[in-house]
């Protein structure tokens, strides 16, 4: 039997591999893979509710059930809060950020989308969370809102879990994006997916292409050449679930702005940078459509963006369209 390298072990290897490190990023680390383990119970109970008592009603035992975003959303606050390792958070489903008193200077915030995939949630289709850790950069005793709209390139590490057919946790602290499938028998994480390396090309578009006719010129003749061309479609409508399968089997995943959504609909801070950071890391690029997302200087919290993701080339030819309609437009 090959030795199991499980997801904690990892972490302290990769840690005794930099001198300097003071183990406070490992941990952090493995708070956020015992928040994930908790939600991953939940999410597997999902369909039970029915059975149990519907989201924001009472169950049969009169306990509140709580929507599973929310319930999520609340797991990681309260796992990040007893961490110690980290003085603030922000969340997509919160207004604003929370700074955490901890017993010393802790020195990293988090920013994470609990439960990614919202329309998906009920109906046992593949849903994720999505986390960014960034050092914070200011002094004060509290942390500020600078310390959260630093550059996606700022990123210490990056990650996500993948509640699919299986729960999955990629993440990356900028030396490689490593994998780890959750065996449920022994509750641990571990390692199945070391190294992951994105394919220069492949043939897979994923878009919402019922948007087409709201799609900017650029996007709509990339969308018109993937059609014409020896390509296949494939589209879960879980950023998360998504940007997986483009990491593994190669591809492009792409939101552009729409009318209604100018900017976009994918948030920078909580989706994009995240997932940027690993397609990077993996040997893939992300930009939004022009320019190099991990580069974009974030102004609020919720900030959204275009993004176009996935195999080196294809995000390259995906621009190139882009570049092309604001030549003929502009
Ligand atoms: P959410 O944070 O409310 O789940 O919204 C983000 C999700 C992404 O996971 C997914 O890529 C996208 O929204 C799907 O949007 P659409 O239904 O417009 O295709
Ligand atoms: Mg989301």
């Amino acid at each position: 039997m090959n030795k199991i390298i499980s997801l904690d072990e990892h972490i302290i290897q990769s840690q005794r591999n930099l001198p300097y490190a003071t183990g406070e990023l490992s941990s952090l680390l493995r708070d956020i893979g015992l928040a994930s383990k908790i939600v991953s119970r939940e999410v597997n109970k999902a369909g039970l509710v029915d059975i149990a008592g519907r989201a924001d009603t009472e169950n049969t035992s009169g306990d509140d059930v709580q929507k599973l975003d929310m319930l999520a959303n609340d797991l990681l606050i309260s796992c990040l809060k007893n961490s110690g390792e980290c003085c603030g958070i922000a969340s997509e489903e919160e207004d604003t950020f929370k700074p955490i008193k901890t017993h010393k200077q802790s020195k990293y915030i988090v920013l994470f989308d609990p439960l990614d995939g919202s329309s998906n949630i009920d109906v046992n289709v593949s849903i994720g969370t999505i986390f960014a850790i960034y050092r914070r950069q200011s002094y004060d005793s509290q942390c500020t809102i600078d310390d959260f709209l630093q550059k996606g390139v700022k990123q210490a590490a990056a990650g996500y879990v993948l509640y699919g057919s299986s729960t999955m946790l990629v993440y990356t602290t900028g030396r490689g994006v490593n994998g780890f499938t959750l065996d449920p028998s022994i509750g641990e994480f571990c390692l199945s997916h070391p190294n992951i390396k994105i394919p220069q090309k492949s043939n897979i578009y994923s878009v919402n292409q019922a948007n087409y006719k709201k799609y900017p010129s650029g996007a709509q003749a990339y969308i018109d050449h993937c059609m014409n061309s020896d390509y296949t479609q494939r589209y879960i409508g879980s950023m998360v679930a998504d940007v997986h399968r483009t990491l593994i089997k190669g591809g492009i995943f792409f939101y552009p702005a729409t009318k209604s959504k100018p900017k976009g609909k994918l948030r920078l801070l909580y989706e994009c940078n995240p997932l940027a950071m690993l397609v990077e890391g993996a040997g893939g690029k992300a930009s939004d459509g022009k320019n190099r997302i991990l580069d974009i200087l974030p102004t609020e919290l919720h900030q959204r963006t275009p993004v176009f993701l996935g195999s080196p080339d294809m995000v390259d030819e995906a621009e190139a369209f882009i570049r092309e309609s604001l030549s003929v437009y502009s």
